[in-house]
């Protein structure tokens, strides 16, 4: 008999089938037993009954949550006041007429079957391979994953070829401290902090370029919106101008945004999370605008910082949504110094530059900029930020054979995630999250074992 999956069976009222999947929870009433079964389509609530399952009885006696099991069972409809109106499948039960076990999972160590799986996020992240079997935390992952095709499709309309970039360079990208250096068969090497020297050098290859890939930030602190590993995905245009790029930058979280939420609305019923508000028109200010408006309205007096708080950033989005009815603000022209090297300065304003970060739901989400594009002028700011032209060697020669005035921006995947579904720490964004205590073990728990 041919596997039925789980959401087809309410087209096989009455007739047998051949279903494969995980139990999920077992509930025993007087001499019934019901299991819910799971498979990649959904799930579904199954009964043993000792009258009809004969020798399978005893076999689901054995059963606990998580055994991977075979079942042929009859589709019967349930009685009107049985209906489960939650599930997909809550007009039909299986009645079990053969069970077998393909395999037997050990006494989980925490109860996997409420609607909710209440532990604490070290505990969450310690037992990930099984947390993520539950259908709340696997949600997560549903959702990020039409973030991410969201971006490519809409990146690809907008005539970019998506490129593969590497992830070990032979310089720090972002410059700063915050970079992993690795062993490199003897050599000194890095882990990229972005794909940006990658992406900028393939602009006079395609003229526009996106590229979803992993990047590594030694992040010195512990907090609830950083990862050493962040998945980052990246355009870069040439021939454009800084307002085209601002046009860009929006018209691509937009549609991302808006994408997501259009192909994963059960999950965001599920999960409880009301729809974002996203408008075509998305406010713009400039950083010191901003930070005037924030001192206006709560006498916060950060006009002189050279970047916005958390708190700045969460004030900045209340006012977007109660102004504007916009999750989305977009802030430009950050101080040059702020920026990476790379970062063209304002040409009518030198110590501003032609940067943007797009925040969603008060959180930044996205960053970029115009790019300086003359070769003398990169050279120059690398030299500038004390960095060394000889390091850079590859890259510059880009801008030695012809680079056009080019730009572009990164989404942090994990980051948009996380504010779509309102997640409180970014870790739970992440399927196995890298930071400064954790690479899949807790380090402490590790060095206990040791
Ligand atoms: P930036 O460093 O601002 O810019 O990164 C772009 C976006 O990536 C995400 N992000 C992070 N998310 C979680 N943890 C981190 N440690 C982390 N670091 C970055 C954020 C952020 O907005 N090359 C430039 C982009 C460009 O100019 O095109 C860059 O990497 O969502």
């Amino acid at each position: 008999m041919e596997r039925t999956l789980i959401r087809d069976t309410t087209a096989k009222i009455n007739k047998e089938v051949l279903l494969k999947g995980w139990i999920k929870t077992r509930r025993d009433h007087g001499n019934l037993i019901f299991l819910d079964l799971y498979d990649r389509s959904g799930l579904i609530q199954m009964v043993v009954n000792p009258k009809v399952s004969g020798d399978s009885y005893k076999i689901a006696q054995e059963i606990k949550t998580e055994f991977v099991v075979e079942v042929i069972g009859k589709v019967n409809k349930r009685p009107k006041n049985a209906v489960n109106k939650n599930l997909l499948t809550g007009e039909v039960e299986i009645e079990v007429l053969k069970i077998i076990i393909l395999s037997k999972a050990e006494t989980l160590p925490f109860d996997m079957g409420g609607e909710d799986l209440n532990l604490e996020l070290p505990t969450l992240l310690d037992h990930r391979p099984l947390t993520l079997r539950h259908l709340k935390i696997k949600s997560i992952f549903e959702v990020q994953e039409f973030i991410a095709d969201s971006f490519r499709k809409k990146a690809k309309d907008l005539g970019c070829t998506e490129i593969f970039v590497p992830t070990i360079s032979a310089s720090a990208t972002e410059g700063g401290a915050d970079v992993f250096g690795i062993d490199y068969y003897s050599h000194r090497a890095y882990l990229t902090q972005s794909p940006q020297l990658y992406k900028q050098m393939m602009v006079p290859v395609f003229e526009r370029v996106f590229t979803i890939a992993k990047a590594y930030r030694a992040e010195p602190s512990v907090t609830t919106r950083h990862l050493s590993e962040v998945t980052q995905m990246d355009c870069e245009f040439g021939f454009i101008d800084f307002n085209m790029l601002l046009d860009l930058l929006e018209d691509v979280g937009r549609e991302t945004i808006k994408g997501a939420v259009e192909k994963t609305s059960h999950v965001l019923k599920l999960l409880n999370i009301e729809k974002p508000k996203i408008k075509t028109k998305i406010p713009r200010l400039a950083l010191r605008e901003a930070q005037e408006i924030i001192y206006k309205k709560l006498g916060r007096d950060n006009r002189n910082e050279p970047d916005l708080s958390p708190q700045d950033e969460i004030d900045l989005g209340i006012w977007a949504e109660k102004e504007h009815g916009s999750d989305l603000v977009t802030i430009t022209h950050f101080p040059t110094k702020k920026r990476a090297f790379y970062t063209m300065p304002d040409p009518t304003k030198s110590e501003y530059s032609l940067s943007y970060d797009l925040l969603f739901k008060g959180s930044e989400i996205a960053s970029g900029s115009q790019r300086i594009n003359d070769y003398s002028a990169v050279v120059k700011a690398i030299k500038d930020r004390g960095l060394n032209p000889k390091d850079f060697e590859m890259y510059l020669m880009a801008f030695k054979y012809g680079m056009p005035q080019e730009g572009g921006f990164s989404f942090g995947l994990e980051r948009m995630t996380m504010k779509l579904l309102s997640l409180t720490n970014i870790r739970e964004a992440s399927l196995y999250p890298r930071d400064m205590e954790r690479v899949d073990e807790r380090f402490s728990s590790v060095s206990k074992k040791d």
